[in-house]
């Protein structure tokens, strides 16, 4: 194991912690910022230190295509080839490519897929990924694992669990740098609870450093969702890391915090900002609306960011959609709202102060209480 898993503060189920990898000490909860080709869109790696950034996700797909995972292992790793020294996460692949293409098959082999480089099959094997993962170097990497869409319902569900189990297995024999990067198990089983508990417990069998809920955030609703994150997090073991995988909203990470979730990623506050959306305690702010366009306050006035700081939302306005600074000053306070919120919960976990803290975030959000 190349990790050290430390609880600071406890509020019921809510946790903060202290997880120590190779590259970075970080502070739970935390959200990750979704990188693609190397690069987390619109920030350089200097900016990312500067807003607190502790750890970046990388997708294995993107970076496997290009720029290949054979020349950054010979360039000496993702961490150098993108200048990062902190901490950094890879996913596995296959659930990009299934949401990406949806030209992707599984079968027990792996995912196969036509490369959108030049159309030809290809096929993703647990070990394959798992090779592509010690490659790009990862202080967390990710098994492959079957997903499909929670709001299937049927035999596939069941299938898609089961083969996951397979693959772990698969997973932990390819991994060939135990003592540098952690291998986190996927736990799948779709909204069923008896999959998910079947799934759970034979992922704690194979006692690995840390845990992620999947198959969530595509499209299931709330109630499910919850039901499910507070389902794993009470079987999954208290002295490991628990990440819920592509979530999300700032909602969704405070009450899986509450759930005893750790760890998020979410594309959302960068993609909402190249749509012109920023992220407030009120919930979000349109900059592309007309009323912006003589607003000289700043995005979010009680926000210590450097856009809040030095530019107005009548700036941002006539950037948005015509210059790339636009989307770049937006996704910088998007990230710095998600970092903040990260650390806001952890401080108020450890300080005894998680309730008020929770009642004041939703307080803001939705202010006639509905
Ligand atoms: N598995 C993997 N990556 C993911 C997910 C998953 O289930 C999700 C959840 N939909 C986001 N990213 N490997
Ligand atoms: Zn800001």
């Amino acid at each position: 194991m190349a990790l050290r898993f430390e609880v600071l503060g406890r509020f019921n189920r809510a946790r903060a912690a202290q997880l120590t990898l190779p590259h970075f000490v970080c502070q739970t909860p935390l959200f990750m910022p979704v990188g693609t080709q190397g690069t987390i869109k619109g920030l350089t790696t200097s900016q990312l230190e500067e807003i607190g950034c502790q750890i970046i996700l990388g997708n294995t797909y993107h970076l496997a295509l290009r720029p290949t995972s054979e020349l950054i292992d010979e360039l000496g790793g993702l961490h150098k080839f993108m200048n990062w020294p902190r901490a950094m996460l890879t996913d596995s692949g296959g659930f990009q490519m299934v949401s990406l293409l949806h030209l992707a098959d599984i079968t027990e082999k792996g995912v196969t897929f036509q490369s959108p480089v030049d159309g030809k099959p290809m096929l993703l094997t647990p070990e394959e990924s798992i090779q592509i993962q010690n490659r790009i170097g990862a202080d967390i990497i990710m098994a492959l694992d079957d997903v499909v869409r929670t709001t299937i319902t049927g035999p596939r569900i069941e299938e898609a669990m089961y083969r996951t189990l397979r693959w772990i297995d698969r997973c932990i024999a390819a991994h060939k740098r135990p003592h540098e990067q952690n291998l986190f198990g996927i736990v799948q089983g779709g909204l069923d609870p008896k999959l998910r508990d079947i799934c759970v417990r034979g992922l704690v069998d194979r006692n690995l450093p840390g845990y992620a809920i999947g198959g969530l955030a595509g499209g299931e609703d709330k109630d499910s969702f919850w039901r499910v994150v507070a389902q794993c997090t009470a079987a999954l073991p208290e002295d490991k890391p628990r990440y819920v995988m592509g979530v999300g909203y700032p909602l969704d990470i405070v009450v899986c915090s509450a759930l005893g979730a750790d760890m998020y990623d979410c594309v959302y506050p960068t993609r909402t900002a190249r749509f012109g959306t920023a992220l407030v305690p009120e919930g979000v702010l349109k900059l592309k609306h007309r009323a912006m366009a003589d607003d000289t306050r700043p995005i979010d006035p009680t926000c210590a960011c450097m856009v809040c700081k030095n530019y107005t939302r009548a700036y941002i306005h006539s950037l948005v959609t015509k210059d790339a600074m636009g989307s770049q000053l937006l996704s910088y306070h998007n990230l710095y709202y998600m970092l903040q919120l990260s650390r806001n919960l952890h401080s108020s976990i450890v300080q005894g102060r998680f309730p008020q803290f929770v009642c004041d975030f939703l307080q803001k959000m939705f202010p006639k209480g509905d």
